[in-house]
């Protein structure tokens, strides 16, 4: 995003670092959690001045009200931009699925697993109709234009556990210019395999875990990885087979503390996830 962003003061320090876990459409309950922390008022404009507000990626799909949640991203993008802040967000893979459902329809695609359509697997994927009929082209140039990754005071943000990152760059700037210009020039095979690419999970889990973190660590920066999209009582494994809620206490520390999953599964009747960082 390319905001005139408000030089700081001589001295003054950038604002509070948050991070927001996967939405999917829970577009209350992301009003209601921003709310909390205080980063908005009561009539959903962003109050949190200069502060550092980063996305996880994942707004649609599942959930009642995808385009709602991407409106009130972008608007308080603007908001914070204005107030001295930032509001950003990166691309997860169920914006490359939507994205692709709305440029691809129903045309075919070489899948591993037999022919499939960006259309079919969107629908597969909790894709609500209504959302891709709300869909207008100022939705679809902002979504395209979201990066696959970030650093923020040390915290390497990306939207999947995955190593899949490697393969498009040796920088996060080579990487996101990697995703952008897959998404203006690709076609749908490269789609296709990117979304799969980044649909990938659990690679920051047991042992090799570490090492995984370590490696993209290692080749982007930062001390710790700070993702979403796989749901933390996936991750734990604590998740009841019942349909009872699962106890989700907040952000997910795990791989010797390389690592914090966000995603708190709202989806499942868990939470919606906003921390600041850093956790200890
Ligand atoms: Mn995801």
């Amino acid at each position: 995003m390319h905001f005139p962003y408000p030089q700081p003061e001589p001295g003054e320090g950038p604002g509070p670092l948050f991070v927001i876990g996967d939405v999917h459409g829970y577009l209350d309950e992301l009003l209601a959690a921003l709310h909390q922390q205080g980063l908005i008022d009561a009539e959903g404009h962003w109050s949190a001045g200069r502060s550092r507000v980063w996305f996880l990626g994942d707004f649609t799909d599942r959930g009642p009200d995808g385009i709602g949640v991407i409106d009130l991203v972008m608007q308080l993008a603007a908001e914070a931009a204005a107030a001295g802040g930032y509001c950003r967000a990166l691309m997860g893979n169920h914006e490359l699925l939507f994205l692709g459902a709305a440029r691809y329809g129903d045309e075919a695609v070489q899948s591993t697993a037999g022919t499939a359509s960006f259309l079919a697997a969107w629908r597969l994927n909790g894709g609500q109709q209504h959302d891709l009929e709300r869909l207008q082209p100022h939705h679809i140039s902002w979504l395209s234009r979201l990066p696959a990754m970030a650093l923020e005071d040390g915290h390497l943000l990306l939207h999947s556990d995955t190593t899949a990152y490697l393969e498009y760059g040796e920088t996060i700037a080579d990487v996101n210019d990697a995703v952008h210009a897959l998404l203006a020039d690709e076609g749908i095979d490269e789609w296709w395999d990117a979304f799969r690419k980044f649909t990938k999970r659990f690679a920051f889990r047991g042992q090799a875990g570490t090492m995984a973190a370590q490696e993209l660590l290692a080749m982007y920066g930062g001390y710790r990885v700070v993702h979403g999209h796989s749901p933390i009582p996936y991750l734990t494994g604590e998740h009841p087979e019942d349909g009872t809620p699962p106890h989700v206490p907040g952000p997910y520390i795990y791989a010797d503390e390389l690592a914090i999953a966000m995603d708190g599964g709202v989806t499942m009747d868990g939470r919606l996830l906003v921390a600041r960082l850093p956790l200890n």
